[in-house]
């Protein structure tokens, strides 16, 4: 099951579904196995010193259970190269520390998720990469953010983690580029099946595989996945460098995940829309953000660069913070805890929980803000709950 680059490749123009479920791995030519067998092995006998089976030598350079994912993970992206990594944030750093030196500058959304803001602010810094804060739903504001010749990366998040902005990835893929910059987009609330940043002129995709990929909540991981060979040399230098790679188990549960996304994705978006349609007007809630909406800022970019909206809804309460908390802790059906993207439904407080990092700082969020991540569950159970749980 050796894989080259060509395998992981645009060459395969098949369906997403079709790509999802296939591309990465043919059947093992031993035994027939439809499914990646987990590669538990660090190490790989060499038939004499540096001869190499299927260009397997350590299994943090390679091991074949990732290979599968990585090329996975490529081909649902319509990139070139795909990369597994331990975590969302082990990607994130990974990109930082590949593609900008001590000295340079990277623009980043305003409303980032928390960790990706402290990754910026208390590591990145310290190691002499510079960060601006700009609103990713304003073109303008991201162009005058960037530092000719000192900014490397435009990096935004779109839909955002937890407000839920727009970001235009065509326009901002010019804005980087007209400055020289390369275009980073997170791409884990959208996931590969709604939105494929590179096919709109981003240069690099991220993800938080923990996420929708992973599908389940039982994996951390995370992925790089870019067009550009030459990135693809970066990344994948940095990944061997560094190390913070996908192990196998992981990286096969992962993969599992992945194959099934297509169907999770439509399930989480019509419960969504079914939960909107009930939060919507509610007098218990002031406020519904969710870039379905015709009222959302970001609709008509959404509408363009999306397949449909996605299965993340973030709203505010009458009664503030108290009744935010209140809300959450009432919930059962919807779990309460962090992380999102799982089958399970899951409610959490922003200011308090995944957001906490960012409190008293340009990008805190409203205290009365919950967070839901709608899950696959049947739609009337989720309906009840909430409305249960609103009091
Ligand atoms: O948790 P990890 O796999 O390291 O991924 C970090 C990450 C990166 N990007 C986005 C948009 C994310 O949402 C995350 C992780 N987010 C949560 C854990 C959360 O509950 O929002």
């Amino acid at each position: 099951m050796t894989q080259t680059s060509a395998d992981q490749g645009r060459a395969n123009k098949a369906g997403f579904e079709t790509r999802a479920i296939h591309a990465g791995y043919e059947p093992d030519a031993m035994t027939g196995a439809v499914n990646p067998p987990i590669y538990a092995s660090s190490t790989y006998k060499q038939d004499g010193v540096g001869g190499l089976r299927g260009g397997y030598e350590y299994s943090r350079s390679g091991n074949p259970t990732r290979t599968a994912l990585e090329g996975a993970l490529a081909a649902v992206e319509d990139g070139e190269r795909g990369f597994a990594f331990a975590s969302g944030l082990a990607a994130e750093d990974t990109i930082i520390r590949a593609l900008t030196a001590p000295g340079d500058h990277v623009v980043i959304p305003d409303d980032a998720y928390g960790g990706t803001y402290r990754l910026f602010d208390k590591v990145a810094k310290l190691w002499g990469t510079a960060h601006s804060p700009a609103p990713v739903a304003d073109v303008d504001a991201v162009a005058a953010a960037v530092e000719p010749g000192r900014t490397k990366l435009v990096w935004v998040e779109t839909p955002t983690n937890p407000m839920l902005t727009i970001g235009d990835i065509e326009a901002l893929a010019t804005v980087a580029h007209d400055a020289g910059a390369l275009l980073v987009v997170d791409n884990t609330f959208a996931s590969p099946y709604l939105q494929q940043p590179l096919t709109l002129g981003a240069d690099v995709v991220v993800h938080s595989t923990t996420k929708y990929v992973g599908g389940h909540s039982d994996v951390v991981g995370g992925a790089v996945v870019v067009r550009d060979l030459d990135l693809a040399d970066r990344i994948g230098f940095h990944q061997n460098a560094m190390g913070a790679v996908a192990g196998p188990f992981d990286a096969f549960l992962t993969h599992r995940g992945l194959k099934t996304l297509g169907v999770r994705m439509d399930r989480h978006c019509d419960n969504a829309e079914r939960v909107v349609a009930f939060l919507d007007g509610d007098p218990r809630v002031t406020e519904v953000i969710y870039p379905g909406l015709a009222s959302h800022p970001g609709h008509e970019v959404a509408a363009r660069q999306m397949k449909r909206f996605g299965g993340m809804i973030s709203f505010r309460v009458a009664g503030g913070v108290e009744t935010a908390l209140a809300v959450c802790e009432r919930a059962e059906v919807f779990t309460l805890g962090e992380s999102l993207g799982g089958v399970e439904s899951l409610i959490e407080h922003p200011g308090r929980m995944t957001h906490a990092s960012v409190a008293g700082t340009d990008l805190e969020v409203p205290d009365d803000l919950i967070r839901l991540s709608v899950g696959i569950e049947t739609a009337d159970d989720l309906v009840a709950d909430l409305d249960r749980a609103l009091g």
